[in-house]
């Protein structure tokens, strides 16, 4: 067939150009990076992520970061395919991320929601849902983030399947949540770390959307949230809100933060991106490098704390 366009950083690269790029990473760095088929989407397509970390007879200890469950906010995939570049590309030479791939994995999963993801590209460049099919509607797709099972449908979640934000016929109904969710809970004695990309708004949100109460790790989740926006804003001055996302952003049941955090993964924690409405999810490409380089900062403060602790 027709081979994909290139791969680039600084561009929003289709779904085929980053599952072409993610084999290429696998195997021209074998030492650091594994691939790993976690799943197929509705439509019968691969869900895959990388395993970056120096190879060792234990097992370590996991960050598992997430891109792209929401199909249109194209910079979430953008900032998870930066992450692995510079994973790859610094270790060695930059002693944190030296230290912390020696001690620990990140699972680096660009893009959840394939389907979605594909359907953007195109055909209509702002879809958020799945693309499942089912009896009674000819609407199609659910909210991937309000499908997990964390108080689910009750709050800020529609039933009507028509909506942006259906929660789904079951939690977990979505083949893509099920994925993620059974993969983080046959690795749940690793995974220390839950961390879940999105765009847009420029917030830090942790635990918990489903409800106002606050999670018991408030106190801890809030001050490693200030020190990572602070770490963000030290590069472009970029200011980012951090807080508990029904208190934050809006209360929303069934995302995918609140599910990991009551499985037990206490750093559980939300990014939304810029920008703050000027372009929203049409961000400019120009603006993908700045975007990651400081979201870097974010996650890596992130990473260290969980290191440490
Ligand atoms: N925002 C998130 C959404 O799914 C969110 C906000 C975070 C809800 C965590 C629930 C839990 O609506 C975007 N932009 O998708
Ligand atoms: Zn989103």
């Amino acid at each position: 067939g027709i081979s994909p366009r290139a791969h680039s950083y600084e561009k929003y690269n289709s779904l085929e150009t980053i599952q072409a790029w993610m084999s290429t990473m696998a195997s021209t760095n074998a030492a650091l990076v594994s691939k790993q088929v976690i799943g197929t989407s509705f439509e019968g397509r691969s869900i895959e992520l990388l395993k970056i970390g120096k190879k060792t007879s234990t097992t370590k200890p996991a960050i598992f970061l997430d891109c792209g469950i929401h199909a249109r906010e194209w910079v979430s995939p953008a900032f998870c395919q930066w992450f692995i570049k510079e994973a790859v590309s610094t270790y060695g030479a930059d002693s944190q991320m030296t230290s912390l791939l020696d001690q620990m994995d990140v699972y680096v999963l660009p893009v959840i929601n394939v389907d979605g993801y594909v359907h953007t590209f195109t055909t209509d460049r702002l879809w958020r849902k799945t693309r499942s099919r089912r009896a009674g509607t000819s609407c199609i797709g659910a909210d991937p983030n309000r499908n997990f099972d964390a108080g689910w449908c009750t709050l800020g979640a529609s039933s009507n399947p028509c909506s942006d934000t259906y929660c789904g016929s079951s939690p977990e109904s979505e083949v893509e949540v099920k994925a993620v969710a059974d993969f983080i809970r046959k690795n749940k004695a690793t995974i220390k770390a839950y961390l879940t990309i999105h765009s847009y708004s420029q917030l830090l949100l942790f635990p918990y959307s489903y409800t106002y109460n606050l999670c018991k790790d408030h106190s801890e989740l809030l001050s490693v949230a200030e020190g990572a926006a602070s770490a963000l804003r030290s590069l472009y001055n970029t200011r980012y809100t951090s807080g508990p996302g029904a208190a934050t952003i809006y209360p929303a049941a069934g995302g995918s933060d609140d599910w990991a955090y009551d499985l037990g993964v206490k750093y559980s924690y939300t990014f939304e991106l810029r920008d703050t409405g000027r372009y929203g999810f049409l961000l400019p490409e120009s603006q993908i490098k700045p975007t990651c380089q400081e979201t870097m900062l974010a996650v890596k403060y992130i990473a260290a704390h969980v290191q440490k602790n």
